[in-house]
């Protein structure tokens, strides 16, 4: 099977052993942060700054950075919010990373996973999360469905990825407001930006935002999306990779 295939049967494994201890999903002390009204008081280009160790793509990424440190960088530079890998397995993320980031900025933070189920959504709110990542690819359209308003009801957002327009027409359909275009194809790991001019105007006809996800490595990229009408790009390995990281954000900064 494809990776996705393969992270979507780890995550059956994760849920299974979660439900088998639900203590350890603390309740969230945390007061929620709106990306959402960030986008909608936005005049510029909103960024989405991740902290990403490693991918099933990149390998290891970068293995010294702190989580805490990185996002207090972050957010001095102009990023709007900021995303925190926690897969394990794949990426070498952990929920103590959300957690540690969301004390140290004041930031929404977006918990980045492969959410299959709600407990998973309560997880990522215990640690602190403001909004999840729902990945269509990953989902049958009643789970999307049942997952978006689970969210939505516990008081996160949620920010709806896509890949192609079927995709794209079935997130629209839950009534997302929040659109995340991945330029990288998680079954292939092909990078296009392409993807997201090709997706743009069915995003913005429906009235939604659109956030530009992955590939993006220079201003010139980061124009090229925001021409197509992007409202917010999501970045990892750039920032992650970079020796002067406020800089390269600055840059990004259109
Ligand atoms: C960031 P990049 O190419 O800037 O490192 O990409 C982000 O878009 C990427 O990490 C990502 C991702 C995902 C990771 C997008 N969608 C879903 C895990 C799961």
């Amino acid at each position: 099977g494809t990776i996705l295939d393969q992270i979507i049967e780890q995550k059956k494994v994760e849920v299974k052993l979660l439900r088998e201890h639900l203590n350890d999903i603390p309740v969230s002390h945390f007061k929620a942060r709106s990306f959402i009204e960030t986008l909608q008081n936005a005049e510029e280009l909103a960024i989405i700054a991740e902290f990403k160790r490693a991918s099933p793509s990149k390998g290891m990424i970068n293995s010294t950075a702190v989580p805490a440190e990185q996002a207090v960088i972050y957010e001095k530079n102009g990023a709007s919010a900021i995303s925190v890998l926690t897969d394990q397995t794949f990426f070498k993320g952990a929920f103590a990373d959300l957690t540690a980031v969301r004390e140290a900025v004041q930031l929404p933070i977006l918990c980045k996973d492969f959410i299959i189920d709600r407990l998973q959504i309560d997880q990522a709110k215990g640690y602190g999360a403001d909004l999840v990542l729902l990945i269509v690819a990953a989902l049958k359209e009643e789970e999307l469905q049942d997952l978006y308003q689970y969210a939505t009801q516990s008081g996160l957002e949620v920010l709806m990825e896509v890949h192609n327009q079927e995709e794209l027409e079935t997130a629209l359909k839950t009534g997302a407001k929040l659109i995340g275009v991945n330029n990288r194809d998680l079954k292939t790991f092909n990078v296009s930006l392409e993807v997201t001019e090709k997706l743009a105007a069915i995003v913005k006809s429906a009235g939604a935002f659109l956030i530009s996800e992955s590939g993006l490595h220079q201003p010139l990229d980061v124009e090229r999306v925001r021409d197509a009408g992007a409202n917010g790009i999501l970045v990892g390995e750039a920032f992650m990779k970079s020796s002067s990281i406020g800089e390269t954000l600055k840059r990004f900064k259109l």
